[in-house]
């Protein structure tokens, strides 16, 4: 099945100086890089993407850390939409588990992320969770121009094009597999 997926390179990993070495890695991939961009992460932006977990405890910590505030105020990270076979499984697979002590240490997050003595998941990088959060983070960063394939259907909003359907399939057709989990 073709899917899409939302890559970030987050604050700790455009501190660190990781983008050139997480581009090499999906590079060797033969997903189809089809949006990049340099976004700033503001607080509506960070809120609505991790929506999901706004009642967890860490979500506080969470969005601070994304929008940079952890970070020697790194507020910009890079962002990049991919398409291919099977997209979620091997980008989740170049990434690594969500807690980078449990992720494998031949991963991006197992090499490279650490957890904070607050217990903030600093992991690098963001990969969507599945097919359909990656097709409502890709609408959620970027504009269709921005998106060089026709991906998800438009619409012309006052002389601009616009995502057909913003939020992304509001329903499931029935649980995802375990491994997109
Ligand atoms: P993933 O980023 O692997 O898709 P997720 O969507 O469940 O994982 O959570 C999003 C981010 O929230 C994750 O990258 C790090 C943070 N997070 C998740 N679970 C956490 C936990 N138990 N403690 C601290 N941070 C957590
Ligand atoms: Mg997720």
């Amino acid at each position: 099945m073709t899917e899409s997926i939302l890559l970030i390179i987050k604050p700790d990993g455009m501190v660190k100086g990781l983008a050139g070495h997480v581009l090499r890695r999906f590079e060797e991939t033969d997903l189809k890089l089809v949006g990049a961009r340099l976004a700033k992460v503001s607080h509506d932006l960070a809120a609505t993407h991790y929506h999901h977990l706004r009642e967890k405890p860490f979500f506080e910590e969470l969005i601070n850390f994304i929008t940079g505030k952890l970070y020697a105020g790194q507020d910009t990270v890079l962002a990049f939409a991919y398409t291919g076979e099977g997209a979620v499984k091997r980008a989740r697979a170049i990434a690594g588990a969500t807690n980078p002590e449990e992720a494998d240490y031949r991963s991006i997050r197992g090499s490279f992320g650490r957890v904070t003595t607050k217990g903030v998941f600093e992991n690098v990088v963001h990969v969507s969770s599945d097919p359909i959060e990656g097709e409502r983070e890709i609408k959620l960063w970027f504009h269709p121009e921005e998106i060089t394939v026709p991906l998800f259907p438009t619409v012309e909003q006052d002389g601009r094009l616009a995502w057909a359907d913003p939020g992304g399939p509001k329903t499931r057709t029935g649980p995802w597999p375990e491994e997109y989990k």
